[in-house]
């Protein structure tokens, strides 16, 4: 027999024997996990969240050009209510979803008061904190489908609201670039 897969095999079960093989699994887990939540903090190859959100004068903020269908207020609302669905859902066996596609976008272009910019930014990353905490948690299963829903597990829901929320930001940018509030 081969010398070296003697030696190789060895090794292999005297690692299973001491359990490092779990080891390895659960810190590819942890991995797994640090790199979700780095994903969802939107920082690494795009702008980021709160650069992109601080300073918008109130103004602009429910302003809107061609090619954009969308005011800065409505992605940013729509971020909002989407990633706090994502969120319920996820933990909440009894969370009932707005009515799409409606119940997902403000009702209006323009935001109602002067405050509303500031408290949907605090919302939205209050409810953000809270899916990075879900995704931490090691209790939380990655991959197994939630007991409702239909297969949807917390990996796939993590990616989506860091998807979701890529994509408005994107959009919101965009926006506020043509608008010449951004720089
Ligand atoms: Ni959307």
């Amino acid at each position: 027999m081969n010398g070296e897969f003697v030696i190789c095999h060895l090794s292999l079960v005297i690692r299973h024997l001491n359990g490092s093989a779990s080891i390895d699994a659960m810190d590819e887990e942890r991995s797994l996990r640090e790199h979700l939540v780095n994903l969802l903090d939107m920082k690494g190859a795009h702008v980021d969240f709160r650069r992109t959100v601080s300073d918008v004068p109130f103004e602009v903020q429910g302003r809107t050009v061609e090619g954009v269908p969308a005011s800065a207020w409505e992605q940013l609302e729509h971020m909002r209510i989407a990633q706090w669905d994502i969120l319920e859902f996820s933990r909440d066996p009894s969370h009932e979803s707005p009515k799409f596609p409606d119940g997902y976008w403000p009702t209006s272009q323009q935001p109602p008061t002067a405050e509303s910019w500031v408290e949907s930014v605090r919302a939205f990353e209050a409810d953000l904190e809270e899916m990075k905490n879900l995704v931490r948690d090691p209790d939380q299963d990655l991959f197994k489908p939630f007991p409702w829903g239909n297969g949807q597990t917390l990996l796939r829901e993590a990616l989506l609201v860091a998807d979701h929320n890529a994509y408005h930001l994107g959009q919101m940018v965009t926006l506020l670039r043509a608008l010449g509030c951004w720089g």
